[in-house]
């Protein structure tokens, strides 16, 4: 199975960034990204790729271990940016520095228990917004986000998560994220 490890912000964060993006859907080209649905944003703290399902008992425990380890913290969703012109992402501000070591961790939890953690990608924390379908500048988008800074929310969980990538063929369909287990940070 195909699995991440993630923080959500709450709701309440989200639907301040979903207001905030309403007006890049106006600008030229925005039909030729595709947007990430607001209810599936996330962080992605780790990405584990295929992992098979026998390692799941030692995963969840070392990914708990993890979790427990570090402090509950507070963030903001903040700007826009991107990777060249093909991802499209919102950052965060706040106890970054928290949420880079929760990342290392929960890596290394997971490569402990043996699953193949995929490091070629510094962390760099980002709620992926679109992606070109296309050749898109993606320039004008990040910088509408650009002033934009959300109310600061707790992190307090960590999650696991399965992806379920569409069937090929079906246009416009979506992966599909199911949070398989989730802990709580320390307080
Ligand atoms: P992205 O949004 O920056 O593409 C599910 O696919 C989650 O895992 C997404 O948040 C995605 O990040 C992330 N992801 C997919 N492949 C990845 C990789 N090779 N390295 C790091 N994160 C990855």
């Amino acid at each position: 199975m195909r699995l991440f490890v993630a923080v959500t912000p709450p709701s309440s964060a989200l639907a301040e960034l979903a207001d905030a993006t309403a007006l890049l859907h106006a600008l030229p080209d925005a039909g030729r990204l595709r947007w990430a649905a607001p209810d599936t944003w996330h962080f992605t703290l780790a990405f584990l790729g295929e992992v098979d399902e026998g390692l799941l008992p030692e995963l969840t425990e070392r990914l708990g271990r993890a979790a427990h380890r570090h402090p509950a913290h507070e963030l903001w969703l903040a700007r826009g940016g991107r990777f060249g012109d093909r991802v499209l992402w919102a950052g965060a501000e706040g106890d970054v520095g928290v949420l880079g070591e929760l990342a290392r961790s929960a890596a290394a939890g997971a490569r402990r228990a043996g699953a193949g953690v995929d490091e070629s990608r510094a962390f760099h924390p980002h709620l992926t917004l679109a992606r070109a379908t296309g050749r898109v500048s993606l320039r004008p988008y990040a910088e509408a986000l650009a002033d934009f800074r959300g109310s600061p929310f707790r992190v307090g969980r960590l999650e696991l998560v399965r992806s379920r990538l569409p069937g090929s063929g079906v246009p416009g369909e979506r992966p599909r994220y199911e949070t398989l287990a989730a802990w709580d940070l320390r307080t």
